[in-house]
């Protein structure tokens, strides 16, 4: 990329501008859901500033502390949520609600309601916040059925159906990256301006990656063909380099890496737990929407991750996602752990 050439583009593309010139490709459309998107990035923007004060809790009393008109001031994750809600009812475009931080879905009262259901986390990753690691919102869009009768049917679908997925990264920058089905665009916030520019369009993840990145302090409970896979990451055989170990513990940077450099993110069963980590709704379908997008795969050990059926909101699966060669690898290992079996 030419930097001095960048830095004196004057063409600047902002995400909502982005959004409305799709819609334009949709003569049907009536706004509705670019207005969605304007308030997930508003949504965003609340979460981006409270997250850049949060080294300072201790010093002005933010997050699960107490301020100096003595109220008790609430934890990040609980604020991001409530700003995202509110975000998303006050659109008017809602349907129905799934935050990881809620047990139950929200379904929005009638005179509010809109077409869409939003599945989100919040505040992924959040266990990193007080040591400064990027954090990020991850959010998923599908159409509800009929408005007038919204059932939880309309979010327990697979992640194929989804209309967008993005996420929004907490980092040295804050980013958006968004997909509206039509490939992947990355957007960086001018703190300035305080709006999103499109910085990486087109994002494609590279066909095949020099990085694994899993937390291997599971490595005794895991599986033979994760077992088999890592081993082969770091011993190949065929005299190809060694890949090279990146694991942050905070899944959007981890699925942001990999989308940029390629490579793979695994976070596998284990004999712990059967069903891995990651929640299917706001994790694993956004994510793995958006690296299909990207032109990798995304796997959950059996099959493709966005044909699951969630069950339940919280559900959780095992789940591989990268770059195309590299996920073919390890679905050829559980291919033929699968024929061995009796
Ligand atoms: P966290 O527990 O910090 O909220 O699902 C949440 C998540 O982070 C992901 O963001 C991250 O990829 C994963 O858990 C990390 O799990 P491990 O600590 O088990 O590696």
């Amino acid at each position: 990329m030419d930097h001095a050439a960048e830095s004196q583009r004057t063409d600047l593309m902002t995400v909502t501008c982005h959004v409305l010139n799709e819609q334009t490709k949709h003569p049907e459309a009536r706004g509705d859901f670019s207005i969605l998107l304007y308030h997930i990035v508003l949504g965003c923007k609340f979460v981006c500033t409270a997250v850049n004060k949060a080294g300072l809790a201790k010093l002005i009393g933010l997050a699960g502390d107490t301020n100096v008109q003595g109220e008790e001031q609430k934890k990040l994750d609980v604020l991001s949520n409530q700003v995202f809600v509110k975000a998303l009812i006050s659109s008017g475009r809602t349907c129905i609600l799934v935050s990881e931080e809620d047990e139950v879905a929200t379904f929005v009262e009638p005179s509010k309601r809109g077409r869409y259901c939003v599945v989100f986390d919040p505040l992924d990753g959040s266990s990193n916040i007080d040591c400064g690691v990027s954090v990020g919102t991850i959010f998923g869009i599908y159409m509800v059925k009929d408005k007038d009768t919204p059932t939880l049917e309309d979010v327990l679908q697979p992640g194929k159906n989804l209309l967008a997925a993005g996420y929004c990264m907490y980092g040295s920058s804050c980013t958006l990256v968004l997909s509206t089905g039509n490939g992947v665009n990355g957007f960086t916030l001018d703190p300035s301006l305080g709006e999103f520019i499109l910085t990486h369009p087109d994002i494609k993840v590279p066909k095949a990656g020099k990085i694994y990145s899993v937390n291997e302090g599971n490595a005794k409970n895991w599986d033979e063909p994760t077992a088999k896979y890592v081993e082969k990451c770091k011993f190949s055989k065929d005299g190809s380099f060694p890949k090279t170990l990146r694991y942050v513990g905070s899944m959007v940077a981890d699925v942001h890496r990999t989308l940029l450099y390629g490579g793979i993110f695994l976070y596998p069963a284990d004999k712990k737990s059967p069903n891995g980590k990651l929640r299917v709704l706001y994790e694993i379908f956004p994510m793995s929407f958006l690296v299909e997008q990207a032109g990798g795969q995304a796997f959950t050990g059996k099959q493709r991750a966005l044909d699951l059926v969630p069950k339940n909101l919280h559900d959780r699966s095992p789940i591989f996602l990268g770059s195309y060669d590299d996920i073919e690898e390890i679905k050829g290992l559980y291919a033929a752990a699968e024929e061995k079996e009796p």
